[in-house]
């Protein structure tokens, strides 16, 4: 009873930015803007667009319906509360896949649900069962959500109730980034543990993760999940979310594709995407960010760039260009004189005289001094005033 989403067994991701990253505090992306990024996430080759939750408002119902009938290549999810009238709206919209989630912990079933555990499995497996006779090739996915962190017993039983009511895939949610690896909670024993118990009972679902950044181990955390047996990754743009958020969409895809030999992503398109996410979600890409931040491949140090001037490899074990981007010599009060022949030479003016580069390096440090990086187009300026202060210092001599 496997299911598997195309033909390829490959690692699947699902892109939760216009859903998951739209919870992050103050975030809302207009309905142009979350068509605009599907597209572009669909052009990077994303398996799954996760677009909303259509029942939240009319707006994002209009999203969700919109993505859904522009004829992506990916595949368009939508988020599902378990009642029968959330999956009659996202139905509606014409996605091909609907996310269901329903907490079983014995803490949420008796102090907010008010229900035991058996006649909690019995609404989730009634709206699974509705929802795939409505549409028989509709993916469907229930996440036990704070999986981890909810008992065990409760989640396998009911995985396996959901699974054999037609559930496709069973995402284990790190809901408040709890897990750590190689610690007594952790996502590879997680996988692991549940495919073992989904086997005993026959069911073999797709195990999607999904990992929150509470504590900076998300991605950590999902590539213990993907160890473990994991199927699909959950992330988001900058790793939006609730609270910190979940794993970075570009940090988990130049992993899959530099680390795991996965060629199937367009990631020359990621700057791109940040860009657009980042603009309207008002939130700055730190400049030290992975991948894709201002000062990911610039080197700055003397010692740094004299090196990776004669093999950037000395100091890169990534190569920008799997983005599309270029490396970068900071110049600052840092900076050598390989990182000055560097941008001369960009610049086309590598025949200068020793004097002078020294002249230049001295004004360079000096204006970094003030902390801050002097870009490449203001060099021919700074060239132009030490050789007039050279000749006007010769003359004065
Ligand atoms: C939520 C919580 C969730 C759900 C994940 C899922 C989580 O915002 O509803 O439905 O797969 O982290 O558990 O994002
Ligand atoms: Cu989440």
């Amino acid at each position: 009873m496997k299911k598997k989403i195309g033909a390829s067994n490959l690692i699947k991701v699902l892109d939760s930015t216009l859903r998951e990253g739209e919870q992050t505090p103050g975030v809302y992306f207009d309905r142009h803007i979350k068509l605009a990024v599907a597209q572009l996430l669909d052009a990077i080759g994303i398996d799954i667009i996760e677009t909303g939750h259509p029942t939240v408002t009319e707006d994002i119902r209009s999203a969700v319906h919109n993505i859904a009938h522009s004829k992506l290549n990916a595949i368009v999810a939508a988020h599902s509360r378990s009642v029968k009238s959330d999956i009659d709206t996202a139905l509606e919209c014409g996605v091909g896949f609907i996310g269901i989630f329903y907490c079983v912990s014995d803490e949420r079933l008796s102090t907010v649900f008010k229900k035991d555990l058996d006649s909690a499995i019995e609404q989730i497996t009634d709206v699974i069962r509705y929802a795939k006779e409505k549409n028989p090739k509709l993916l469907i996915r229930y996440t036990p959500e704070d999986t981890v962190r909810s008992q065990f017993e409760n989640v396998s039983k009911v995985a396996v109730a959901a699974v054999k009511a037609g559930a496709d895939i069973i995402s284990i949610a790190d809901t408040t980034g709890y897990m750590i690896p190689g610690s007594d909670h952790n996502m590879y024993d997680y996988v692991k543990k549940l495919n073992e118990e989904l086997h005993k009972e026959n069911v073999d679902p797709m195990i999607a993760v999904h990992c929150h950044n509470d504590r900076g181990l998300a991605l950590a955390n999902a590539l213990d999940g993907i160890r473990g047996g994991a199927n699909i990754v959950d992330a988001s743009v900058l790793g939006l979310g609730e609270r910190a958020g979940i794993v970075d969409l570009a940090q988990l895809l130049t992993l899959l594709t530099a680390d795991y030999k996965y060629h199937k992503w367009n990631l020359s398109l990621l700057p791109e995407l940040y860009n657009l996410v980042s603009k309207h979600s008002n939130s700055a890409i730190p400049l030290n960010f992975p991948i894709i931040g201002e000062n990911a491949f610039t080197h700055c140090a003397g010692v740094h760039t004299h090196a990776a001037a004669i093999n950037p490899m000395h100091y890169e074990s990534l190569n920008p260009q799997i983005v599309g981007r270029q490396r970068k010599f900071a110049l600052d009060h840092m900076s050598g004189m390989a990182s000055l022949n560097y941008a001369l030479k960009l610049i086309d003016q590598n025949d200068l005289d020793d004097e002078l580069k020294k002249d230049i390096l001295q004004e360079i440090k000096t204006i970094g001094q003030k902390g801050r990086l002097i870009e490449l187009s203001e060099l021919p300026h700074i060239i132009e005033v030490c050789k007039h202060h050279k000749h006007y210092k010769q003359i004065a001599n």
